[in-house]
């Protein structure tokens, strides 16, 4: 998978060269580059910002600097890429999103800081490119950078060959709509609290019986909503009972 990351600040990006992450750039899996979108500009500031029109505080990115950007990552004679703006008024990012996005083989990311990009860098980029404006949450961070982190490690955990262990993509949160049980390991006792009997047990039928209670118990603590979304065609008569 080809990733290219627009961002005035591209410091944000070092972490990528760690880890499991680094090693899929490493090994080709990951092919990322990160720009500076100051690159782009002309003047001797180097502006990437202004007022906004209609008033209202803080400032918008202009247009002109995104514009040539996006023609230089996205050039009209290739096949373009999807390009993906984090943004607190964007769709949210999922685990089914992650699994999409895994699938494409060139991803854009626009890094907007301030109140956001003008809005007609997306509405020209549309036609030429799918775009997707993307939120983690319902909350607001300063800049779309620490969001692009977050949205590539779910995205490239996701590509053959970077999980170890592909049962532990299968096993996860999220992968069967329940948040997953807890999990042990040694000592059996740590200060006097045990490991719960039945994973002791060696019986694989009963294990997997607690494990499901256990995440149905915790997802209707935590995540009701996950609850009543869930399809009732995926529950058992046993988890009816429980
Ligand atoms: Cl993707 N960007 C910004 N700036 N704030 C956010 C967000 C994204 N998701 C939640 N808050």
């Amino acid at each position: 998978m080809r990733v290219d990351i627009v961002s005035i600040f591209p410091e944000y990006f070092a972490p990528l060269d760690l880890s499991l992450i680094g090693r899929a750039r490493a090994n080709g899996t990951l092919r990322l580059a990160v720009h500076d979108l100051r690159g782009w500009t002309h003047d001797v500031h180097r502006t990437v910002d202004d007022t906004p029109y209609g008033g209202g505080p803080g400032m918008v990115m202009r247009p002109e600097p995104w514009g040539e950007a996006l023609d230089a990552l996205a050039p009209a004679e290739l096949t373009p890429p999807r390009l993906l703006v984090p943004s607190p008024a964007g769709v949210p990012f999922t685990q089914a999103m992650a699994h999409e996005l895994a699938a494409e083989p060139h991803l854009l990311f626009a890094c907007g800081r301030y109140e956001g990009i003008d809005q007609r860098v997306l509405d020209h980029a549309a036609t030429r490119m799918p775009v997707t404006e993307v939120s983690l949450g319902d909350y607001v961070l300063f800049g779309g950078e620490v969001a692009v982190l977050v949205i590539l490690e779910a995205v490239t955990r996701l590509l053959p060959g970077v999980l170890g262990n592909a049962g532990s993509l299968a096993e996860e949160s999220h992968a069967h709509g329940l948040l997953e049980a807890p999990m042990y390991t040694k000592p059996a006792t740590w200060r006097g609290l045990p490991v719960p009997e039945v994973l002791r047990s060696g019986d694989h039928g009963r294990i997997a019986r607690w494990r499901r209670d256990e995440a149905l118990v915790r997802t209707g603590r935590r995540r009701p909503d996950m609850l009543t979304g869930l399809d009732p065609q995926s529950l058992d008569k046993r988890d009816v009972a429980a």
